[in-house]
C-alpha cells in the first residue's frame, strides 16, 4: 500500500464534496453514509480514513465500490483530523469542487442540516461568505449530552481563540462548516496544525486574509456509537498549537 489510496478516478462531476475524517468509526460509518447521501442526489461524500484499525475503511471501500457518489481516501497510519481535512480540500479543489462540506462521523453533527448550511454560505438577496459554520454558540444552538468539564474545555478555547487570538466567531472548534474552496487561494497552506487545532488555526488564517465568516446554529449531540478520539494526547497536541498561533498573532514569527 502507498501513502495514500483513492477509491475510484472517474469521479462524477458536483459542485459540493461532503468530507468526513473518521479513525475507528465502524459503529458509525454505514449510517453516516446513508444519511449523507440520502440528504440530496446532488452531493458526493468522501470519507478520509486513516487506517482504522476496526475496519471502518475497509467498510467505506465496500461501500465505493457500488455507490458512485461515494469515495474514499485511505491514508496510511493516523495523522490527525486536521491534516484529514487539508487533504481533502485539496483532493476536492484539484477534482473540480467548489464546496468542502465537513462534518464528523459520530452523528455529533446531524447531516440533516447539510442543506441549511449550504444555503447560509450563498444566502439569496446577501452577501456570500466564504465559511458557514454550525455553530452552538450562536441563539438557537446547543450542545446535549456533554458533562460539565467538556462544557468548560470547549468555553475556553473558544474564549482563546476570540480574544488571544482576535477570531471574531463564536464557535471556533466545531467542525461542522462548509467552506468555498475558492478561499484556500488566498491563505498560506504551509505548516498547519495537524490535529484538532486546525479548526481554529484554519479560521484564523481566513480572517487574517480578509474572508467572510457566517455562523448559523445547530444543535451539537454528544457521539452515542464508538468512542471518543480527543484523548489526553490529542489535547496536549492542541494547546501546544493553538500556543503557536499565539505567538505569531502577538510577536510575529
Ligand atoms: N482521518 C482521521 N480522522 C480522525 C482523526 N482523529 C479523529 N478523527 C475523526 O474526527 C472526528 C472528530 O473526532 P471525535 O473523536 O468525534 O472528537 P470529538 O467530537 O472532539 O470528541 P467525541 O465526540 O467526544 O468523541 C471523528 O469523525 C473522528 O473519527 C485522525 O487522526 N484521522
Ligand atoms: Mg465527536
Amino acid at each position: 500500500m502507498t501513502d495514500y489510496q483513492y477509491s475510484r478516478d472517474d469521479w462524477p462531476p458536483g459542485r459540493v464534496l461532503v468530507q468526513s475524517a473518521t479513525y475507528n468509526e465502524c459503529e458509525n460509518i454505514e449510517l453516516l453514509i446513508d444519511a449523507v447521501l440520502a440528504s440530496s442526489p446532488e452531493l458526493q461524500l468522501l470519507i478520509i480514513d486513516d487506517d482504522s484499525p476496526d475496519g471502518t475503511g475497509q467498510i467505506a471501500l465496500e461501500r465505493a465500490a457500488r455507490e458512485p457518489r461515494l469515495h474514499v481516501l485511505s491514508r496510511r497510519g493516523r495523522r490527525g483530523l486536521g491534516s484529514a481535512i487539508l487533504d481533502g480540500f485539496q483532493l476536492a479543489r484539484r477534482r473540480g469542487f467548489a464546496v468542502s462540506l465537513n462534518l464528523d462521523a459520530d452523528f455529533s453533527h446531524d447531516p440533516t442540516d447539510i442543506p441549511r448550511l449550504l444555503a447560509a454560505l450563498d444566502p439569496v438577496g446577501g452577501p456570500a461568505h466564504d465559511i458557514a459554520i454550525g455553530s452552538r454558540r450562536v441563539p438557537g444552538g446547543r450542545t446535549v449530552g456533554w458533562p460539565l468539564s467538556r462544557h468548560i474545555a470547549s468555553w475556553l478555547v473558544c474564549a482563546f481563540t476570540r480574544w488571544v487570538l482576535g477570531v471574531p466567531v463564536q464557535d471556533s472548534s466545531g467542525g461542522f462548516r462548509a467552506v468555498r474552496l475558492s478561499v484556500l487561494d488566498r491563505i498560506d497552506l504551509g505548516d498547519f496544525a495537524q490535529g484538532y487545532a486546525f479548526q481554529e488555526d484554519f479560521l484564523w488564517r481566513v480572517h487574517r486574509a480578509g474572508g467572510s465568516v457566517v455562523e448559523i446554529p445547530i444543535t451539537f449531540t454528544d457521539r452515542i456509537r464508538g468512542t471518543t478520539k480527543a484523548d489526553f494526547a490529542e489535547s496536549k497536541r492542541s494547546i501546544g498549537e493553538l500556543l503557536h498561533l499565539a505567538r505569531i498573532t502577538w510577536l510575529g514569527h
